[in-house]
């Protein structure tokens, strides 16, 4: 191999290099948009819940929860969530994985004032999924999740 074809060939190591980095990045970022397919590589136990609150308002820095809960006065003790820092948008991803199949409700909060606690206080945003606009939880559980996979659910908060 002669000295330019030599070069070529680290720059060619490198290019190829890149184009794994891309694919690995990729990959990953459309993990938690799959819809319902029993992923393949999917290691965990059960199935990912995740999808997009809207928020009333922009608060910054509060503490929020998205829990999974058999009954309505059971929250307390939810089959799964996830909890997190609002950054100031008004849209939040979440994603509840390792969530075993069944029907559920789905509560969403932000404690804006920092209270603490399960329970809202003036300010705060919350919503179960399927409220008719007062936030308040549906008559009936109506969150499907399969054995595996993602299933999507967006809603919407309200301010309290
Ligand atoms: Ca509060």
């Amino acid at each position: 191999m002669n000295r330019a074809a030599t070069k070529r060939a680290h720059r060619d190591v490198g290019a190829f290099a890149r184009v794994l980095l891309a694919c690995a990045a990729l990959s990953a970022c459309g993990k938690s948009t799959q819809a319902t397919d029993g992923a393949a590589g999917d290691t965990t136990g059960g199935a990912s819940v995740a999808g997009t609150l809207t928020l009333p308002g922009s608060a910054q820095g509060a503490s929020y929860f998205v829990r999974l809960a058999i009954g309505v006065s059971t929250v307390t003790a939810p089959v799964a969530e996830t909890t997190g820092t609002t950054t100031g948008t008004t849209s939040l991803a979440y994603e509840i994985r390792d969530v075993p199949s069944g029907t559920y409700f789905l509560l969403g909060f932000v404690d804006v004032d920092a209270s603490g606690g399960t329970a809202s206080t003036p300010g705060d945003y919350a919503g179960w999924y399927g409220h008719n606009g007062d936030g308040n939880p549906p008559a009936a559980a109506n969150v499907v999740v399969p054995d595996t996979g993602t299933v999507r659910y967006d809603f919407a908060l309200v301010l309290r």
